[in-house]
């Protein structure tokens, strides 16, 4: 049994922003501002049209190995050394995951039917189901340990959570494309908040009019959280591109507030 008892959260000295934000300045309510945070440990950061929190240390790396291994704890193979890209299709259902229940979703493509590049899970309040990118998700009841995780970050938020999408990338291969999480059920100017497990992936951003001078890549680590706020989804995009030389897998989940 995994102890998901949360002792800590890692305290630091003030920080340098660990990436670079563009040094165009735009208006003055548009330009890019951060500040850092001592009490909640992280970055609050200004974007034209959009806010942005970062804790790079959100959860210290104990919990995080204990979350990661939450997530894929099954009672035939070693999460850490398995080659889970070999768990295909049809190999998957056949592994009895103990806490989280993964499906490889497929979408419509032009009339063909096309596995998305990673594994997914939805859990949340029961009567909140989500429609995005074609597939309608029925939540599953929350599990103690993502409530868990809900009950840490509403911590250091204003909002409560009632939903959250959970994307396993197996390897560096498995990758998201450019999106907003502009779905009318997460209403106008959703607070999502996405935390990370496993592998350090890229997390890409980019304003919708003016990509070239506005592109923000902010790696997201073991352990390090991201909210998203105020009007990004209308006016930015965001990706996990592909890093072939990945091959440790990533759990990322972000919580959402579903209004019907
Ligand atoms: O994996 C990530 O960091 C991004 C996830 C994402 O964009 C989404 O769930 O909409």
């Amino acid at each position: 049994m995994i102890d998901l008892s949360n002792k800590q959260q890692n305290k630091s000295e003030p920080q340098i922003l660990p990436f670079s934000l563009p040094s165009c300045t735009l208006f003055d309510n548009e330009s890019y501002k951060y500040k850092w945070n001592n009490k909640l440990n992280g970055f609050y950061i200004k974007i034209p049209k959009g806010r942005l929190f970062y804790a790079q240390n959100f959860f210290n790396k104990e919990t995080s190995d204990k979350y990661i291994q939450y997530f894929l704890e099954n009672q035939t193979n070693d999460w850490h050394s398995t080659n889970w890209r070999d768990f295909e299709k049809e190999k998957l259902p056949k592994i009895n995951f103990k806490n989280i229940d993964w499906q490889h979703d497929k979408l419509n493509m032009y009339g063909k039917e096309v596995y998305l590049p990673r594994y997914s899970a939805w859990y949340g309040d029961s009567d909140k189901p989500y429609t995005y990118s074609g597939l309608t998700l029925q939540p599953k009841k929350w599990t103690k340990g993502l409530f868990g995780i809900k009950k840490q970050i509403e911590k250091i938020t204003t909002v409560k959570f009632n939903s959250v999408l959970m994307n396993w990338y197996r390897d560096g291969k498995d990758h998201m494309g450019w999106h907003a999480d502009a779905e009318p059920e997460l209403g106008k100017n959703p607070v999502i908040a996405s935390i990370n497990f496993g592998a350090t992936r890229d997390f890409m951003i980019r304003k919708n009019d003016n990509p070239k001078n506005n592109t923000i890549k902010i790696p997201l680590e073991h352990g390090t959280l991201l909210i998203m706020a105020g009007e990004m989804q209308h006016f930015w995009q965001h990706s996990v591109p592909k890093r072939v030389n990945i091959q440790e897998s990533r759990i990322n989940l972000t919580f959402r507030i579903i209004n019907h």
